[in-house]
Order: C-alpha cells, then structure tokens, then sequence
C-alpha cells in the first residue's frame, strides 16, 4: 500500500511519523523549508510517551509540492491523507488527484467546513473520506514535531455506510500505528462536532493569546467560546446535521481540561505569522447563518478580529 500525506504541519508529522513503524510505502508532500527540513534531517517526533523517534529522510519519498510531480509518483498512490491548512485544500486536493490511482481515495484530516466537498469535485464523492483529527500536537519549525496528546481519527464515507476496500486497509492501518481510528456513518456529525469545539477555543486563544486552559479560568472567556458554540450548534441544526446525544458544553469543558497546556493550532498559526483557519470556522458559520437566516454575532466578531490580527501582521 502506497500512502501520501499531504501537509507535513504538526498534525501530518504525527501521522506520517506513526505510520512510519510499518511497511507501507510513504510519500511525505510538504513544501518550502518544511520539505528540506524532511530531506536534510528526516522527521523527528517527540512522542507523548516522552521518547523521540527519528526518522530518516530515506524512509518517505519526499514530494515538494511546488514542483511538478514526477512520471513515477503520478496515479501510483492508494491513499492521500490530506492534513493541510484549509486554504490549501484547492492545491492539494489537485495533488491528490495526479497521485490517485483510478480507484485511491482521499481523506481530508483537516479543521472546518468544504474540505471534503472540494476534495469531491475533483476526484469524485465516492472516492472521498471525511475525517477529524483529535491527536494533539504542535511543530517547533526546524524538524521537529511534538505528538503532546493522544486521542482518535473518526473517518467515514460521504454518503455514510461501512468501511471497505482501500477504505479497510486504511483503517488497519491506521489501528496498527496507534492512531485510534474510528469509523462513522454520520461524517457531517464528526466535522461539526470538531468545528464547534475549534470555534469555540481556537479563536478566542487566538486573539487572547493563552493556552487552552486559560478559556476556563477566565469567565469572560468561557462565555465568548460558548456564545460562538451555541450559534454553531444552530446553524448546524438549522442545515439538520445531527450533533448526536453528547452534551455539548460539557464536552467542551472537557476537551479543554484535556488540552489545557496545549496552544490551539489557531494561536500556534498567529505566533507563526501564518495565516489561520479562521474562514473556514467561524467564517463558514457566518456564511451558512446567512443563508439560513440565522444570527451568528459572535462568530462574526471573532473571524473579524482574526482577519485584523492576521492584516496586523501583513501574513497576507
Ligand atoms: O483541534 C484543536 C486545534 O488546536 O485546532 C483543539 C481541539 C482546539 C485543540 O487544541
């Protein structure tokens, strides 16, 4: 099996340092210094555990993304494991589509709305896979990325059903590199259910400037991240995703207290001079509020101020 992971970030160093501990065929997609960092130095992933693993350069083929792929890496992989910023979905899910053999498939690990639908119209529903990640993990810039905490991969087709096929060998997998995936029939439950905590935490962080924990220390906070929650929870239900039975505030709750040392991937973007994921969050919740006639106020200050901090910075 042939397996390409495209966006070597934090989240993509954890996956394709996970799978590295087998015998498929690696290809790690990464640009600019990120792809010289892979080639000069390999991958070094810093476990939760506490070891560090280094990973030769020579266990991935090394594709850099601003280069036209060669004859031998076109339509040869079974999977492209899509781990990218949001706003770099067109240009990987074009990747995707040279690297695919006719029947690959694609699967978007990404935060936000429209990943996968983008992944769709270019090479086809059936052979998209929605997913979320909830493996905590930052990178250092220079090689390194630090694996802080555990958790799952949910996946599962777009128009629902059982896994199979070149879906069940990913999903084995993924089981045999400790990455805990976890099939679903309901994909848009899983990419809400990540879009509501990431509105809820990574903007207010973001623009605060504090770890995770912080969102329950402090009052004011907690009541932005839950103002931003609840507008996403009727927007949701407004386009009749089903958010399933958990309580969502609780849940909350409890996704901070489990990350509260972690820096939200949207703070860690900021202190980067990166630009963040904000349209795709609360940006997407805005949009589809529009439409539905839904009032999304709060979504609306904070893709607002994002977008300030982000020009601020002239990331743009
Ligand atoms: O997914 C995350 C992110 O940082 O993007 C959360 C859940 C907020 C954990 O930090």
């Amino acid at each position: 099996m042939r397996i390409a992971v495209l966006g070597v970030g934090s989240i993509g160093g954890v996956v394709l340092g996970a799978l590295s501990d087998s015998q498929i065929d690696l290809l790690a997609v990464a640009r600019g210094q990120t792809a010289k960092n892979l080639s000069d130095i390999g991958l070094i992933l810093h476990t939760p555990e506490g070891s560090i693993e280094m990973i030769p350069s020579e266990r991935f083929i090394i594709v850099d993304s601003e280069t036209p792929l060669s004859e031998s890496i076109q339509s040869s992989c079974d999977v492209a494991l899509i781990c990218g910023k949001a706003a770099s979905t067109p240009v990987l899910a074009q990747l995707a589509e040279e690297m695919l053999t006719s029947d690959g498939l694609a699967i978007s690990l990404q935060n936000g709305l429209g990943n996968s639908e983008i992944l769709a119209n270019r090479i086809g529903r059936d052979r998209v896979l929605g997913g979320s990640i909830t493996h905590g993990a930052w990178g250092d810039g220079d090689g390194s990325v630090y694996w802080v905490g555990r958790g799952a991969i949910r996946m599962g087709g777009l128009d629902g059903g059982p896994a199979s096929g070149i879906a069940s060998e990913l999903f084995a997998a993924l089981s045999d590199a400790q990455l805990e995936p976890i099939w679903s029939e309901d994909v848009q439950q899983i990419v809400w259910r990540k879009l509501l905590l990431n509105v809820a935490i990574n903007p207010v962080c973001a623009i605060a400037g504090v770890r995770n924990g912080a969102i329950l220390e402090v009052p004011e906070l907690w009541e932005q991240s839950l103002a931003a929650m609840s507008e996403a929870v009727s927007v949701a239900r407004g386009l009749g995703v089903n958010l399933g039975e958990v309580e969502l505030e609780d849940h909350l709750r409890k996704v901070v207290e489990a990350t509260s040392e972690n820096r939200c991937s949207m703070l860690q973007d900021v202190m980067a001079g990166r630009l963040t994921e904000i349209d795709s969050l609360c940006g997407a919740v805005v949009e589809r509020g529009e439409i539905l006639g839904i009032p999304t106020p709060a979504n609306q200050a904070l893709h607002a101020m994002v977008k300030g901090i982000e020009k601020s910075s002239e990331f743009a």
